[in-house]
């Protein structure tokens, strides 16, 4: 049986008009299509997905910095929502990731200030709280599913803590989750629509007792920093503005987050000689957070959607075309980076990679996410030694999904240091 590299490269040897990102044998390993379509269709149409794909660095840069021509307005096709109206719920509105300037500024700003560096910084010492807790519990046992065990319950922790609401829900935070992701993830039916849709609705019954309270006794949180929070018009936020903001923070950071800290994970055991660089100068860890999220990040394409005629290195674009910036490929572009293909921890490019995107949109959790997988790696590499994959021959699955890259599972075994 092939293995995944090899069914990757079958299917970005097809002829071109046959490519399709929506192919899982492109999502399991998406970079040798990813190289074809760099070389001889960097602006393409990918037939299947309907939607056209950027894979050069520096027009997808460009792109993202001209949100007047290629608008986040449609992040997710808004003909293909079922709203969550139709099953009891609000209406769910415009977060920051689905509007443009200058609205997008009066929705990003009351949350620029939850997650800056400086409010991360002073969250260090309780994230390593969280990071200890969650070996320890699996520490003894040698071996754990690090995905399950690990990547996911730490995000989610972190933010139902920023939140102000209790951990206990971590099960239907996970599947409000999921939702969210299946929804971007392009491959979504009727009925993942509707089942989304409730767990939508399912969330922002959950938060609608939550918020007054936090009204009434505002405590030190996400949740009553924003029922404080104004508006640029002066007004305080409405509950279905704080709901849309909430259900942002919960199910956007954490997928992306868990599945940022698996994919590196893998990587590094991958690359053992970067595993032991890392093991002799623990002040490599920054370095390598950002070459995990380059090599093999977990948004690998955001959806944008041209406002107007456009074209990009010669290949005109329609207005109100669906275009996919494909940041995983920009990380690989070789005009950009030396031997983008090797994951080097002493790599000496410009720290600029697009696993965050970049200009209006550059990820607001970019410094908790760093964090996050900066403290994980560092600890682990700390009190576990010869971190390995349990079953070395074991074929990963990967989610389906076009946007998001994450792995299902990733079991691992190590001995205790
Ligand atoms: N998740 C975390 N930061 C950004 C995201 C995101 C944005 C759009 C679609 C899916 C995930």
């Amino acid at each position: 049986m092939p293995n995944l590299d090899e069914k990757a490269r079958l299917a970005a040897a097809r002829p071109l008009d046959e490519i399709t990102l929506m192919d899982m044998d492109v999502i399991g390993c998406p970079f040798h299509a990813y190289q074809k379509l760099r070389d001889e269709a960097p602006v393409f149409f990918d037939q299947k997905g309907g939607f056209y794909v950027v894979t050069r660095y520096e027009d997808i840069s460009k792109a993202l910095k001209d949100t007047a021509t290629f608008s986040s307005d449609s992040l997710v096709p808004r003909e293909e929502y079922v709203r969550p109206t139709q099953y009891g719920g609000l209406e769910q509105v415009d977060t920051m990731i689905t509007s443009d300037p200058p609205k997008h500024r009066f929705l990003r700003g009351p949350l620029n200030k939850l997650f800056s560096l400086t409010r991360v910084n002073q969250m260090e010492d309780y994230v390593q709280q969280i990071v200890d807790e969650l070996i320890d519990s699996f520490i003894d046992k040698g071996e754990c599913d690090f995905v399950q065990q690990y990547t996911v319950p730490l995000p989610m922790f972190v933010i139902a803590d920023q939140l102000g609401v209790t951990r206990d829900d971590l099960k239907s935070f996970s599947r409000w989750s999921d939702a969210f992701a299946t929804l971007v993830g392009g491959f979504a039916t009727e009925e993942d629509k509707i089942w989304a849709a409730k767990q939508n609705v399912e969330m922002q019954n959950y938060f609608l007792k939550i918020i007054p309270e936090k009204r009434k006794n505002p405590t030190n949180d996400v949740i009553s920093d924003l029922v404080k929070a104004k508006m640029e018009d002066g007004k305080p936020m409405r509950d279905v503005d704080i709901l849309s903001s909430i259900h942002l923070l919960l199910t956007a950071g954490n997928e992306t987050t868990t599945n940022s800290m698996s994919l590196a994970m893998r990587t590094l055991i991958e690359h053992p000689d970067q595993m032991q660089a890392l093991r002799d100068d623990p002040s490599l860890i920054d370095a390598f957070v950002e070459e995990s999220l380059r090599f093999d990040g977990p948004v690998q394409g955001l959806m944008r959607r041209t406002r107007a005629d456009t074209e990009i290195g010669g290949v005109k674009i329609p207005k109100d075309s669906y275009v996919n910036m494909r940041f995983g490929s920009g990380n690989r572009d070789e005009t950009k980076y030396a031997k983008p293909e090797t994951f080097n921890l002493c790599r000496k490019d410009e720290p600029t990679h697009l696993a965050f995107g970049q200009g209006t949109h550059f990820c607001l959790g970019a410094s908790l996410a760093r964090k996050e997988i900066a403290l994980t790696f560092a600890t682990m590499l700390r009190r576990m030694r010869n971190i390995r994959f349990r079953d070395p021959g074991a074929e990963l699955v990967y989610e389906r999904n076009v946007a998001l890259r994450g792995l299902k599972n990733l079991h691992i075994a190590f001995d205790k240091a």
